[in-house]
């Protein structure tokens, strides 16, 4: 399918959701409405194109589902894969108090927080699922930061698009769009199950977005940016997965 056809996909919704007649125009508000996603170019365009573009319409403020405690899962699918060097030895020994989250990029005040100036920031909890492309799955609770307190303290810019977040390992990183960004369950967690957030589940930060698959849930996050193109990441695609032939956006 060309990429005309597949953007006609999208821009087919376009056209009814906002009562405008006229492909053309569809396809130009698509895309300012942000309805096509950053690999949209992929194998896998079409399908993820419609799927973002009708998430994105229709279930922007839609919650993930929380469980009551008593689904706490009594032994959570551990799926670690360390970047644990000797320097993260040594910010484990020293109680993770210099682990730093750089917030950098579109914002007015870029700033270094450590843990502890997250807790101070603000905290929230979720009993959720982390969710593998893979098939497993495990109900935990996540305690954390909301993403939106880090913005709107950072002074977000209106033209940033996009939070790309990463771990100091090259490979493990990946984005969101603002809706997703600013949304009350995708939280910097520190915290799991009433407990500091172990290592092997991603401390002493980890970035938590309950309305998307696992791959999308960061461990050992060390930076946060915001940008208004995903074009100067990786191969441009938003995430690492696209390549791997999952897609950028991976709503559950
Ligand atoms: N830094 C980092 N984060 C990561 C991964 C990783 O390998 N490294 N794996 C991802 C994938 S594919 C999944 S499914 C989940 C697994 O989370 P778990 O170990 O809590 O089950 O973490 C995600 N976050
Ligand atoms: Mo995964």
């Amino acid at each position: 399918m060309s990429p005309i056809s597949r953007r006609k996909l999208i821009t087919g919704g376009a056209v009814t959701a906002a009562g405008i007649a006229g492909l053309a125009a569809a396809d130009r508000i698509a895309a300012r409405y942000g309805l096509i996603p950053p690999d949209a170019g992929t194998l896998y365009g079409a399908g993820e194109t419609l799927n973002y573009g009708v998430q994105r319409l229709l279930a922007r403020h839609a919650m993930a589902r929380e469980f009551s405690r008593s689904m706490i899962s009594k032994t959570p699918f551990l799926n670690e894969v360390s970047p644990h060097g000797p320097w993260f030895k040594q910010a484990q020994a020293d109680g993770f108090r210099n682990w730093k989250l750089q917030v950098d990029g579109l914002v007015a005040r870029p700033t270094t927080f450590t843990v502890a100036d997250l807790q101070a920031l603000g905290r929230s909890s979720q009993i959720t699922e982390v969710m593998c492309e893979e098939g497993w799955s495990y109900i935990a609770e996540w305690i954390g930061t909301p993403l939106g307190a880090v913005l709107r303290e950072t002074g977000v810019l209106p033209q940033a698009r996009y939070i790309v977040y990463f771990s100091p390992d090259p490979d493990q990183w990946d984005s969101l769009d603002m809706n997703e960004a600013r949304h009350p369950q995708t939280l910097l967690t520190w915290g799991m199950n009433d407990g500091d957030l172990p290592v092997g589940f991603g401390g002493p930060l980890r970035m938590r977005v309950p309305r998307q698959l696992g791959y999308k849930n960061i461990k050992w996050v060390s930076r946060v940016t915001a940008a208004e193109s995903l074009k100067g990441f990786g191969d441009g695609e938003g995430s690492p997965a696209p390549a791997g032939g999952y897609a950028w956006y991976a709503g559950i």
